[in-house]
């Protein structure tokens, strides 16, 4: 197999809820303000439709404040998709939501049945494999179990150590384009990025890492202008989006969609 994983026709996100405010983060900080929230998440919802992706916004669930990262309760992919098992006990619900609404979209559905976990703010696709970190979030016996599934719908699957305090892999790098990585320097000697360039982001801004590559445009977050500098540079188009609010409970671009 060997496809631009960065290609996409479709993305699926959902609305932030008040209850948003109150989601997860590591470091016990401020509650995010949820007008900037919104306005956020109304602002990547935008740029994805302006590169052209057909984008359906789902509505919010109170009762899981973290609901609006509908990329890490599922993985979707051309051919099929995926249902995960979110690593935190409050996320555990929000799979049977987002079940009903790929299920319109996907013939082929598969399943994590567990006992493992896997978020797929862990999974990194390449165009010729599929990268699946282990986290706080995803433990091994989640990782294999998804690797299996993987290979049912024709992926090959290897899986990675995310460095300590590092919330999900791809807090930690993305794609920039189809063989380089931006990772932060904690991730760049990962193993299973031989064969691949990786850059490292600049000093400073580590937080940049998460980028989304839609084809050939790079979102990034937009107070990182070392990151845009260095982008530029390499004749990366970028569109600077801003994170300042969703940083406030530790999510990044890639978190708020699930793309196919
Ligand atoms: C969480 O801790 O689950 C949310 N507050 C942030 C999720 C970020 N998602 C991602 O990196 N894929």
């Amino acid at each position: 197999m060997s496809r631009d994983p960065t290609r996409f026709t479709h993305a699926l996100c959902r609305a932030p809820a008040p209850s948003a405010i109150h989601g997860i983060r590591a470091d016990h900080g401020p509650d995010p303000d949820f007008t900037g929230l919104v306005a956020e998440h109304d602002a990547y919802v935008g740029a994805l439709r302006e590169l052209g992706l057909a984008v359906e916004v789902l509505p919010p669930l109170d009762d899981f404040p973290d609901a609006l990262f509908t990329e890490d309760v599922a993985l979707t992919f051309p051919n099929g998709a995926i249902l995960l098992r979110p690593g935190a006990p409050s996320r555990a619900g929000e799979v049977r939501h987002i079940r009903a609404s790929l299920i319109v979209h996907h013939k082929r559905l598969l399943e994590m049945t567990g006992p493992g976990y896997a978020d797929g703010g862990d999974i990194l696709r390449l165009a010729d494999r599929v990268i699946i970190g282990l986290s706080a979030r995803t433990d091994r016996t989640g990782a294999e179990e998804l690797a299996g599934l993987l290979g049912k719908l024709g992926y090959r699957a290897e899986i990675a150590d995310t460095p300590p305090g590092v919330l999900h892999f791809k807090t930690g790098c993305g794609l920039i384009d189809e063989r380089t990585i931006l990772a932060v320097p904690a991730l760049a000697d990962c193993p299973q990025f031989t064969g691949l360039e990786v850059v490292q982001t600049p000093s400073g801004e580590d937080a940049a890492a998460n980028v989304l590559r839609i084809e050939g445009t790079v979102l990034v977050g937009d107070r990182w202008s070392a990151t845009h500098a260095m982008l530029a540079a390499r004749g990366i188009a970028i569109r600077p989006l801003p994170t300042d609010q969703i940083a406030h409970i530790d999510a990044g671009l890639s978190c708020m969609s699930l793309r196919w």
